[in-house]
């Protein structure tokens, strides 16, 4: 039978609110699923805390929800365990660029084959609205009424300065569009950072819609990574699409010469490994 949306959708109650940019979001990950004909146990899912990491319970696949910052570590071991498996990555900007950013920068150098895809809706939503790295300067917060005494980060160009194989901008209101992006970033073989701008309505409502409608414009991939900084740091128009891709360098598995030439994955090896010896040490 044909793989359809539904075969991704669960019966558990959701806890987004009303316009929640997540909609949109798991709706293109779930389209962008089907036309891969990527079935649910083909696909391992890491989430992270936060408004994001409750769409834990709104998909289908080997899911798992880890600690705040640590949705990528869990993809790698997921990922490095048994490569037949889809491994996606999914985190929020307050989780990726506080608690997780080192991950993040060790991620993109290692070039791991996963997709990671970061919800960027400008604030830590879930604890109500606090300030977080992409948050506007001047824009009166939770614990900051007169806007952030810190500055900021741009995600595009944090990554581009770490040499990466694929970057890639969506929007969740255009979910048709970041489903494409999406498939790309799952065939893409490394590690693919597909960043999405979200609305939330509860916390950063005045970025909504009409506000991103705007400054949304899609582009072309760009040659360079110095076309692909300028582009991305250019906040008047928000550039969507791939915008830089890299398919000469060998993502991480490929490059260790321990597992050249093996047929098998580590997840059936280490069946066959006795760890009783080791296990004794400890009575
Ligand atoms: C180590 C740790 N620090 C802080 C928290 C509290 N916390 C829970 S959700 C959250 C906000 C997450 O923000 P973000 O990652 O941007 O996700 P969003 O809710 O915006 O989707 C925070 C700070 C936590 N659970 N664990
Ligand atoms: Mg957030």
């Amino acid at each position: 039978m044909a793989l359809k949306i539904e075969d991704y959708n669960t019966n558990v109650r959701n806890t987004w609110c009303p316009g929640c940019g997540n909609f949109g979001i798991h709706m293109a990950l779930k389209q962008a699923l089907v036309d891969l004909k990527k079935t649910p146990s083909d696909i391992v899912l890491t989430f992270d805390i936060g408004c994001n990491g409750n769409g834990v319970d709104d998909i289908e696949g080997f899911r798992f929800k880890g600690l705040h910052g640590r949705s990528i570590p869990l993809a790698v071991g997921a990922h490095l365990a048994n490569r037949k498996m889809t491994v996606i990555s999914d985190i929020g900007d307050g989780g990726l660029l506080h608690e997780g950013v080192d991950h993040l920068i060790h991620a993109i150098r290692s070039n791991y084959d996963i997709t990671l895809l970061i919800h960027n809706n400008q604030n830590f939503a879930l604890t109500t609205g606090q300030a977080t790295s992409t948050t506007k300067e001047e824009k009166p917060m939770y614990a900051f009424p007169d806007g952030k005494a810190e500055g900021s980060i741009n995600i595009g160009e944090l990554v581009l300065s770490l040499n990466p194989t694929f970057f890639a901008r969506g929007y969740s209101g255009e979910p048709q569009q970041l489903a494409d992006i999406i498939k790309e970033g799952i065939k893409h073989k490394g590690f693919s950072v597909i960043e999405i701008m979200q609305v939330c309505p509860t916390y950063t409502p005045e970025s909504n819609h009409e506000w991103f409608k705007e400054r949304i414009k899609e582009t072309e991939r760009k040659a360079t990574i110095s076309e692909a900084v300028k582009c991305v740091k250019d906040m008047d128009i928000i550039y969507t699409g791939v915008i830089y891709q890299n398919k000469n360098l060998l993502d991480y598995y490929s490059r260790l010469e321990n597992r050249k030439g093996k047929k098998t994955e580590l997840v059936n090896e280490v069946k066959n490994i006795d760890i009783k010896g080791i296990l004794n040490i400890f009575e």
